[in-house]
């Protein structure tokens, strides 16, 4: 079977951006007066919770706080998630993450084989287009023929609905695609979308459980782009999801 499409998560994936992410909610809860500080390990434990909005409402939950002031705090999640969202999506523009090692290059010779690419991420439209344009340039979004965020749909990663809508968009089968994340939730949704996945995991998701992972590895520069991809693909079918 040919690969007709590359369906890409973004944070973790297209770039190593949770750390970014942190500090923009710590940002966010500062301006808000809130006494919350979201460190390296707690955010590494939160991390397993995918979507900020699901985030900070787990977060608040594990407070065990009064009821009255849990349901205060629960009505201000999405205001402060759009306040973590702006802080972002300006540290994107001043170009405070570079894209992952082979991801540039591997977009190109995508485009150049005439492959249709996908995003396929958690997070909110606003932040995929800021790397996107900031890192590939103004035009980048319009070289994906989907662009599928976490509030698209009904359910977030590791739920498949963000590669299935993907799917439903790009109008190609399961068996015609190559998945790209970096987490273990993430290769949860794209095997559970029946996909043939590549996890390439950061310092975050390092220790996560990949047996699912159809090719592992360190990053997407370690091998020679497109045609390795294609190889490995079409030496075997994706590995099912039941372990995952
Ligand atoms: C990773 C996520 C996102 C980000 C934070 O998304 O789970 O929630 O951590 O971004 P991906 P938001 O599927 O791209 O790996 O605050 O916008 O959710
Ligand atoms: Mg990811």
């Amino acid at each position: 079977m040919n690969v007709d499409a590359l369906i890409f998560d973004v944070d973790g994936t297209l770039a190593d951006t949770e750390d970014v992410h942190r500090q923009c909610f710590n940002e966010a809860f500062a301006e808000q007066g809130l006494p919350w500080y979201w460190g390296h390990r707690v955010y590494a434990e939160l991390l397993l919770t995918t979507g900020g909005k699901e985030r900070i409402a787990h977060f608040i939950d594990r407070l065990r706080l009064p009821e009255a002031e849990a349901s205060r705090l629960a009505h201000i999640v999405p205001a402060l998630h759009a306040a973590k969202t702006c802080h972002y999506t300006r540290r994107i523009a001043s170009g405070a993450v570079p894209l992952r090692p082979g991801v540039a290059v591997l977009l190109d010779q995508a485009r150049r084989a005439g492959l249709k690419l996908a995003i396929a991420s958690t997070t909110t439209r606003p932040n995929i287009d800021a790397l996107l344009e900031h890192t590939l340039g103004r035009a980048a979004t319009t070289w994906f023929d989907a662009i599928v965020a976490g509030d698209d749909v009904e359910r977030k990663k590791p739920a498949p609905d963000i590669h299935v809508r993907v799917l439903d968009l790009l109008g190609v089968p399961p068996t015609g695609c190559i998945a790209f994340e970096d987490s273990h939730a993430g290769l949860r949704a794209a095997k559970a979308a029946s996909l043939f996945t590549v996890v390439t995991p950061t310092a975050w998701t390092r220790h996560e459980d990949f047996a699912t992972a159809d090719l592992l590895l360190d990053d997407l520069g370690m091998v020679d782009g497109l045609d390795y991809f294609r190889y490995e693909h079409s030496r075997r079918p994706g590995k099912s999801a039941e372990a995952a």
